[in-house]
């Protein structure tokens, strides 16, 4: 197969954003509603139906998260460890501090800020349980001081969980596992049931039920976000070497068939060799068929006129990840600006990033990077505004307030403040 080669003009870039059939919504009311309800009866009733496991309990014992360790090799443990520790030293930079300000009439102003109390961390099955995203999801809650990381996750028809995704979640100080997915994850989290408590915050992807679930029970929770399939965006001129940029596209394409793949060129030679070097790459992968759907449906080379053009498609499609595969990286940089996660130079292959350098890779998809930014430390707090404010300056500001407050006919807004003028200066007086 060919991954095809298209001019600016005959570049589409649309996809459609995942909404699910009326049907499934309806399933996942249905279940939200059920749990809401009846607790974990009705969880572990899911559980039955969907994963097809009967559990006597949901809860996952100290036991067997250290069985699990033992069934990952040393070096898998040891890179968790080591990942663990980049992705922590970098979240530590986004940390805020609370802040007081003084002013010279005697007024205090400022703001507290606080972790999240509790925290739940949705983690996919079967072919989506990745390792990685349990450090990328609980280590900057765990950085912003959140006390009770909750994990579930699906178990498979044994009731097990993937011993890589426990042996993460023991790395990054997850305190509490559960074994549930779907939507009657979703809602178990955000309701509480019996033996799971409700928390404060829902992150972490899962597939279209827990998307519809986690966008319906958004306000009586918070959410991250409703992530969408993997994209990567290439922009690579002619010294770029075709076959690293061929096996970056691919990276990105085995996810899932609905993952985007897209070389922005100004070389027609360039798009030429990454075309033939995609073809025999592709042909040796053992997720050949979910990599070939998706570079098929979803993948595209466009050729543009120049570099100049060629940021302006990158920044029309606000990619989740980009590659900058040219001569001088930096010189260009200034000039992006939609775009979750930016890769550069030869040596920044988007795998650098999802894994290991440090940054998250829960990251903003489907064009969502012209508004919103990589999962981060402001996910995981909240602030609160301080007002302490003097005497000195409700005297000399208390009649704008009042001014205002019988603008807008609010009355006892304005005798809140007039009862202390009075006061204070009857006592002036
Ligand atoms: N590229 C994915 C993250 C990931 N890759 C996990 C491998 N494992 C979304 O950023
Ligand atoms: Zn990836």
């Amino acid at each position: 197969m060919k991954m095809k080669i298209v001019d600016r003009k005959n570049f589409s870039t649309k996809r459609d954003v995942e909404s699910g059939t009326d049907e499934q919504r309806k399933a996942v009311l249905e279940i939200l509603s059920r749990v809401k309800q009846e607790g974990d009866q009705a969880v572990l009733a899911f559980t039955e139906k969907f994963d097809r496991v009967h559990l006597a309990s949901m809860q996952v014992t100290i036991d067997e998260v250290e069985q699990a360790q033992k069934e990952v090799s040393q070096e898998v443990r040891q890179a968790l460890q080591e990942a663990a520790e980049n992705i922590r030293t970098f979240h530590e930079k986004q940390k805020r501090q609370s802040w007081m300000q003084t002013s010279d009439t005697g007024t205090i102003l400022g703001q507290l800020i606080r972790p999240l109390k509790r925290v739940g961390i949705y983690v996919p099955g079967g072919r989506a349980a990745y390792p990685s995203s349990v450090l990328m999801n609980a280590i900057p809650a765990q950085v912003a001081g959140v006390k009770e990381i909750v994990m579930v996750t699906p178990p498979d028809q044994q009731g097990k969980i993937d011993p890589g995704v426990l042996t993460a979640a023991a790395i990054a100080g997850v305190t509490e596992i559960y074994k549930v997915g779907g939507a009657q994850a979703i809602a178990a989290l955000t309701y509480g049931t019996e033996s799971i408590r409700a928390v404060d915050k829902i992150v972490g992807p899962g597939n279209i039920y827990v998307a519809l679930a986690k966008r319906e029970v958004f306000g009586f929770v918070d959410i991250d976000m409703v992530a969408g399939p993997s994209e990567i965006v290439v922009l690579a001129d002619e010294q770029a070497d075709p076959c690293y940029v061929a096996a970056d596209l691919l990276s990105q394409a085995e996810h899932d068939p609905m993952a985007s793949a897209v070389l922005v060129t100004p070389s027609p030679e360039l798009a030429e060799q990454v075309q033939n070097e995609m073809t025999s790459q592709l042909a040796k992968l053992p997720r050949k068929e979910i990599a070939e759907a998706s570079i098929r449906d979803y993948g595209a080379i466009c050729v543009v006129a120049d570099l100049e053009e060629g940021i302006q498609v990158v920044n029309e499609l606000a990619p989740e990840h980009l590659e900058m595969l040219i001569a001088q990286p930096f010189d260009y940089l200034g000039r992006i600006e939609n775009a979750g996660a930016i890769f550069l130079g030869e040596y920044s292959s988007e795998p650098v990033g999802d894994y290991f350098a440090g940054p998250n890779h829960v990251l903003p998809t489907n064009g969502t990077a012209r508004f919103s930014s990589p999962l981060n430390l402001d996910d995981f707090i909240k602030k609160s505004s301080l007002i302490s404010y003097s005497r000195t300056d409700l005297l000399r500001n208390g009649e704008k307030m009042m001014a205002l407050a019988k603008s807008e006919g609010l009355t006892a807004h304005a005798k809140a403040i007039e009862v202390r003028l009075q006061k204070e200066r009857g006592l002036s007086r």
